[in-house]
């Protein structure tokens, strides 16, 4: 029988999993009857008169977004009030009752619309919970009205490259209970939208577990198949209006993936993490917090916390009643992908030279490591501490190494070390744990080496990196 870990290493993502992982960073944008009622969960009796953007211009979002250094984004097509964004043909509550338009708009489509001609993927938030919706409840009848307006969204809209599904539901004890057909669901996103990752409440992308945009120090893509059962995410999902919860984080299981965490299990499954977080305290927009706006510096610590430590960034931008992303956000912004820009210049061991303690055949040798494309290094099986050293062929400064394991082949390594050379000794600079899709090092001051060598201290067995690559800050002015 093999061990725990043994099975774990031979689990591979899908190839839509792997797209969606290679997005790293994205918008979420919560826009809907709430941006106009200043509530975070609205109760859906709201008329739809009230919905009504004075300036709506999807242009200046996806160019906002775009200038953050996003790839995709994500629109709330329906939040739990119910209200529509699109003018769908199974409900009144929606756009085409609204002054928007003169009642003839359509928001999914002047998002999508834009997205595309800015170069961004597009993702659709349908919430299963609706309080406005009268089947909601009823069982059959609503899981046939949700899939319905999959439908339409998945047809109308091109290509989707997710389609989230939050876990949220507030009707407690006593309210309205609906058995959601997920499987019915997943089939018709299955057939009408093959390449989109189905996230959260879902097979595809686990959630975090918290909206804090904290991730684990650990953050495994294989583990155990019983964390994607909905009734579980379901469980740690919001379950009241509470302005606290985004704040919370500390109920989050640590470690999910280690040896010992899966010790035991025998069904494990590739179901990678992503952190979901708002720009602002609420996920809506409201006036009240424009002075609250995350900074440069949080929106950089949280990338690095998400991003470069083997999870995906959703951040949310709540456009606010223009119809437009606030100026405070806009600005914000676009000084992060400046900053990003600057944080990771030119890459610095492009003309570098890379060797190892062993490779597992002529295929796989260590060079790979340098070039940007889809070859990678992969150690001999029977090394168990393989080590790979990189010379920059001179001195060289640098304050960040970004490392990249061949997650196409699986997530195989658990724990490493990063030296760098002085004076002829090796000096250790930093201590991790996994890689995964991407682990960002960062320092706090700035090296000068001529070369790094990294020491895999543990692994799965077939320990491989596709990409190393160091940068050196841009000092402005
Ligand atoms: C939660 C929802 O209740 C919030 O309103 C928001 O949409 C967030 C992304 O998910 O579960």
């Amino acid at each position: 029988m093999p061990e725990s870990y043994q099975i774990a290493a031979e689990v591979t993502p899908s190839a839509r999993q792997l797209k969606w992982q290679q997005t790293e960073f994205y918008a979420f944008c919560h826009f809907g009857m709430n941006t106009f009622t200043d509530v975070e969960w609205g109760t859906g009796d709201t008329p739809p008169e009230v919905f009504q953007p004075t300036d709506f211009d999807a242009d200046q979002w996806a160019k906002t977004i775009k200038s953050a250094g996003m790839r995709g984004l994500i629109l709330t097509c329906k939040h739990h009030d119910g209200f529509c964004l699109w003018p769908s043909a199974y409900t009144e509550y929606s756009v085409k009752n609204s002054p928007f338009r003169d009642g003839h708009g359509d928001v999914v489509k002047e998002v999508a619309d834009a997205c595309k001609a800015h170069g961004l993927k597009f993702g659709i938030y349908l919430s299963p919970w609706d309080r406005h919706e009268p089947t909601y409840g009823q069982g059959e009848p609503y899981n046939t009205y949700y899939k319905n307006q999959l439908r339409e969204l998945l047809t109308n809209y091109g290509e989707l490259f997710c389609i989230w599904l939050d876990g949220a539901c507030g009707e407690g004890k006593n309210g309205k209970v609906q058995k959601y057909d997920w499987q019915g669901y997943y089939a018709v996103m299955r057939a009408l939208q093959p390449n989109a990752a189905i996230c959260i409440s879902g097979p595809d992308v686990r959630w975090i577990g918290n909206e804090a945009g904290v991730c684990r120090e650990s953050e495994w893509s294989v583990v155990p198949s019983w964390l994607a059962i909905n009734e579980y995410t379901a469980e740690k999902s919001q379950k009241t209006d509470d302005k606290r919860f985004a704040k919370k984080h500390n109920a989050m299981v640590l470690d999910l993936g280690s040896r010992k965490a899966i010790r035991g299990e025998t069904e494990l499954i590739w179901y990678p993490a992503e952190v979901d977080v708002s720009i602002r305290p609420g996920w809506f927009y409201h006036a009240s917090q424009d002075n609250k706006v995350k900074s440069v510096e949080k929106l950089f610590n949280i990338y690095l916390r998400s991003v470069g430590a083997n999870a995906s960034l959703l951040l949310n931008v709540p456009p606010d009643k223009t119809g437009r992303i606030h100026a405070e956000d806009a600005m914000v912004l676009d000084s992060f992908g400046r900053f990003l820009k600057r944080e990771f210049p030119t890459e610095l061991l492009e003309n570098g030279r890379a060797s190892a303690t062993s490779e597992s055949d002529t295929e796989h040798e260590a060079g790979n490591v340098l070039k940007a494309d889809d070859s990678f290094w992969q150690a001999a099986s029977d090394d168990e501490h393989p080590e790979l050293i990189l010379d920059f062929g001179e001195e060289t400064a640098f304050d960040s190494v970004i490392l990249q394991e061949n997650i196409a082949t699986g997530q195989q390594i658990e724990a490493f070390d990063l030296y760098i050379q002085k004076h002829e000794r090796w000096k250790r600079v930093g201590k991790y744990t996994v890689i995964g899709y991407k682990r960002i090092c960062r320092f706090k001051k700035t090296m000068r080496a001529r070369k790094i060598r990294l020491v895999i201290r543990s692994h799965r067995g077939k320990a491989t990196l596709l990409r190393v690559c160091a940068y050196k800050r841009e000092e402005i002015g």
